[in-house]
């Protein structure tokens, strides 16, 4: 099925196996694994100039992930988890960046990647079975697969506020920020957002700039990483454990290598519940949501305790009652926004140089060219922050003109929210594959693991095809209604749906309220997913 590349005539397009999109964890991952595991000829194409996706484009102060180190990562070779020195628990965006880079080269992956290009449309070819790939500098290609790699959280969101493009300052939306710094020491900077990104950078601008004023329109929990370097001794004990610690991020809800506490929040008492909260605490990380109790997400009773816990530990790190109380989030669940892991959020609103400002009850009326306006006040800014996150989980597919078969666009399939078959394929779109895509845990999972299942996934999925001399797969629209059926069933057992979240598509205004995540965790999905394989792929249709 191979065709050479570069072995075409004058004027002819170039016929690949695959084209993949984005070159994040997920784009490289999928080239590897289709180019040196299975022999594939594979062109993959990136918007930005290097390798790394979201941990590309985010080079904001603090950004740094929130899962740790040596399980936010590849596990497909253990060479590779051999080799690689983590330096702690949370590393900053340098040295994911870092990390990224080594894979590309030690598995020799750029010289199959096209950097600095858009891709602008795809069209799928009904006769032949191919994608039509076209870039935004008018290369064409043609290919068997089209496979999504764009990240969930990949298109910035600059919110449309009146005045925006006035502002005579220097304004930033932090997932692209230069990569040079912004040098805010002595400034006045603004910030906007209060999501993990906001939380993250709040701390590392107030230690730098003249004064920081956070816009906030919804606090936020968070809980605090408690970042530590590694000792060489432990380097050596999680390189002893490996494979145990990435076979458990396999099997757990939430693709980490732990469980959450069998017993439910109402079970214990009080003072048990309070010590079991204390514990996770002060351990700190996701694990205060992941390695909690296990109802914290499903009995609103258990979860308003677990709420009021975090706002007392607001309460007892700001020094002013009423900018605690503004601090306090009331109106979601723990954890029905995509909750934030901090180094010294809360305690940066002591400093004398960071003020908040409640844009809830006096919302922002404009940008002007000496900073912000808000329904009660002016404010001079010298830098203005966008830390106002993203078109999430569609965001980015969509700026992609896709035409499925008959000419079906993507844009249409989904105007009333994203519809898919186990967030992997979508009816009406033959040979198309999204890696993490709407309708599978992708965000509510570690996303190394829920990436690797997918390109583990999909390539068994073309090695299946290759077998049987079959060309075509499409998800069948009743196989994927019942899916979406199913994802919208089971966040009903959930609090996600309850904040106007990035996972409902409630940040954008406009985007239809839809639960994108499968809610039902990724044990159940893996489970899902591997019947319908044992099941002879029920619900796609193969051609040949
Ligand atoms: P998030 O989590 O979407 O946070 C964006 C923040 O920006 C949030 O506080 C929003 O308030 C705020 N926002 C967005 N638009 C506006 C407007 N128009 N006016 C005022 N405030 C606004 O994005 P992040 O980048 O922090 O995090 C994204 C993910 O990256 C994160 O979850 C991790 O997975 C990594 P709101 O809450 O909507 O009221």
């Amino acid at each position: 099925m191979s065709a050479q590349k570069g072995n075409r005539g004058e004027g002819e397009t170039r016929q690949l196996d695959a084209v993949i999109i984005g070159a994040g964890f997920s784009g490289l991952y999928a080239l590897y694994k289709l180019r040196d595991v299975m022999g594939m000829d594979v062109q993959v194409y990136e918007t930005a100039d290097g390798v790394g996706g979201a941990w590309y484009w985010n080079r904001y102060p603090g950004s740094r992930c929130d899962s740790e180190s040596y399980y936010y990562c590849f596990s497909f070779s253990e060479e590779l988890a051999q080799e690689w020195e983590w330096s702690g628990k949370y590393p900053e965006q340098p040295e994911i960046e870092r990390y990224l880079n080594h894979v590309a080269d030690r598995f020799d992956l750029r010289r199959d990647i096209q950097f600095s290009t858009r891709v602008a449309s795809a069209r799928f070819d009904d006769a032949a079975n191919c994608w039509e790939v076209c870039t935004e500098q008018g290369e064409r290609v043609r290919a068997r697969y089209l496979i999504s790699a764009v990240g969930c959280l990949s298109a910035a969101n600059l919110p449309d506020i009146p005045g925006r493009d006035s502002f005579q300052g220097e304004a930033y939306h932090t997932a692209a920020w230069p990569r040079e710094g912004v040098d805010v020491k002595g400034k006045r900077v603004g910030i906007i957002g209060t999501g993990s990104t906001g939380i993250q950078a709040t701390p590392r601008i107030a230690a730098e700039a003249a004064h920081l004023t956070v816009f906030q329109r919804t606090p936020n929990f968070t809980v605090p990483a408690r970042h530590t370097l590694f000792a060489p001794e432990d380097q050596a004990e999680i390189k002893k454990n490996y494979s145990a610690i990435f076979e458990r991020t396999r099997r757990s809800p939430a693709g980490f290598p732990y469980f959450p506490i069998e017993r439910k929040t109402l079970d214990v008492s009080a003072e048990e519940r309070q010590q079991i909260l204390e514990e996770l605490w002060e351990e700190g990380g996701f694990k205060f949501l992941w390695g909690g109790f296990s109802d914290m997400m499903t009995d609103p009773a258990a979860n308003a305790l677990v709420s009021e816990f975090i706002r007392n530990k607001i309460r007892a790190s700001v020094n002013d009652p009423e900018t605690a109380e503004l601090l306090c989030p009331t109106d979601h669940p723990y954890g029905s926004k995509r909750p934030p892991i901090d180094s010294d959020y809360y305690v940066s609103f002591n400093r004398d140089n960071v003020s908040l400002v409640d844009i809830r009850s006096a919302p922002i009326e404009a940008i002007t060219p000496m900073g912000l306006r808000t329904q009660d006040a002016e404010y001079e800014l010298d830098v203005l922050v966008f830390a106002t996150g993203f078109d999430a989980m569609t965001g980015a597919l969509l700026k992609i003109d896709i035409q499925g078969a008959g000419g079906r666009k993507l844009a249409d399939a989904w105007a009333e929210g994203p519809r898919s078959y186990l967030g992997l394929q979508v009816a009406g779109f033959p040979n198309l594959f999204t890696i993490t895509g709407p309708g599978s845990p992708s965000v509510l999972v570690n996303m190394p693991v829920s990436i690797e299942h997918h390109v583990d996934w999909i390539s068994d999925c073309i090695e299946r095809m290759r077998e049987r001399g079959e060309t075509r797969i499409e998800a069948t629209e009743a196989a994927q209604d019942a899916w979406v059926e199913h994802v919208a069933e089971v966040s009903k057992m959930t609090l996600i749906g309850q904040a106007d979240s990035w996972y409902v598509g409630a940040n954008i205004p406009g985007k239809p309220r839809v639960v994108m995540p499968y809610t039902g965790g990724q044990p159940l999905y893996r489970e899902r997913v591997e019947a319908v394989v044992n099941a002879d792929y029920e619900g796609f249709e193969f051609r040949a």
